[in-house]
């Protein structure tokens, strides 16, 4: 349904009764509100962007900062952004938008389900006018979330174009956290990585990453799980990807976070970043007429 529709008509059009409801979230942007036994969970359809998941009987799990900005041109600051067809800044381009144009717009809503009690929500978006004025690509993307005792989210590109595409992509993943000092982030041990905050030089991460000051690092060619340890929070937070090579390690400290206006200046003590990614090296090339699924899930256990 076209991003046209108003509020009342997606909702007369989308919602499950008792369950999922379509509403003027933050901004008065559109978000489809969810309240099932499993889950209570938000996402918006400004970026198809989750803001909230909060397993039964859990506390949140998505960090969301108090200052985000909620309208069209800006990104959501928290939750989980999906940067598309590029990832930070365009090698070609630096006056192009960081992340990509699809965090920045309302995608359309296509359909949200029900399956016992978990929901699953689909949104998409495809190139036009306005994205081809950065991008040459045509493409149809779709992203699948399903909200239940578990987060399954997919991100599905379609190559509908008649050229190849060569794409970057990423879950950006807020996670939220009792104190970023105290977590560790397991199941990168081992394998290289590029420090974009000291000149991308490549590194060898050695056990758990634990951080202590600004980190913003690209871990490549790795498909494994991570696994989140939060004793404050009293939880593991269990992260499993598919078809991602590459997994993206950010929290901007004090000093980024004052750089930051939609980042409170303390808030990055209760955040972290850990992005299922394909980017740089281990970017995507679909031929046309192809489709490519990055899956990540995220599943809540106490310590
Ligand atoms: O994912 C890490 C990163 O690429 C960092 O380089 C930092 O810029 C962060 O994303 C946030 O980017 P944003 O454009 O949302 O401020």
């Amino acid at each position: 349904m076209g991003t046209g529709t108003t509020i009342e008509e997606l909702d007369r059009r989308f919602a499950i009764a008792g369950i999922a409801q379509v509403m003027a979230g933050n901004g008065g942007l559109p978000t489809v509100r969810i309240t099932s036994p499993a889950a209570s969970a938000e996402i918006y359809l400004h970026g198809a962007q989750v803001t909230s998941w909060k397993p039964a009987g859990a506390e949140e799990v998505i960090f969301l900062s108090e200052h985000s900005r909620w309208e069209d041109g800006h990104a959501i600051r928290g939750g989980i952004p999906i940067c598309f067809p590029w990832f930070r800044a365009k090698a070609d381009d630096p006056k192009a938008p960081a992340h990509g144009f699809v965090r920045t717009k309302a995608w359309q809503m296509e359909s949200i389900t029900r399956d016992g009690d978990a929901v699953t929500v689909s949104m998409s978006i495809g190139s036009d006018e306005s994205t081809r004025k950065w991008w040459p690509g045509e493409f149809r993307l779709v992203h699948r979330v399903t909200f239940g005792t578990e987060l399954k989210l997919e991100l599905e590109v379609t190559n509908t174009g008649t050229t190849s595409l060569r794409l970057e992509e990423a879950l950006h993943t807020y996670h939220r956290v009792g104190h970023v000092d105290n977590i560790r982030l397991r199941g990168l041990d081992g394998v290289t990585y590029l420090d974009n905050t000291d000149s991308n030089r490549e590194k060898m991460q050695y056990g758990d990453v634990v951080l202590a000051s600004q980190t913003d690092s690209a871990y490549l060619n790795t498909r494994h799980a991570l696994e989140l340890v939060d004793p404050e929070l009293r939880r593991r937070i269990r992260i499993v990807k598919e078809n991602s090579l590459t997994t993206v390690v950010w929290n901007p400290w004090r000093e980024g976070a004052q750089s930051l206006s939609d980042l409170g200046d303390d808030e990055w003590q209760q955040m972290v970043c850990a992005e299922a990614s394909n980017i740089l090296g281990f970017a995507v090339n679909l031929a046309p007429g192809q489709q490519h699924t990055m899956k990540a899930s995220i599943r809540v256990a106490d310590l």
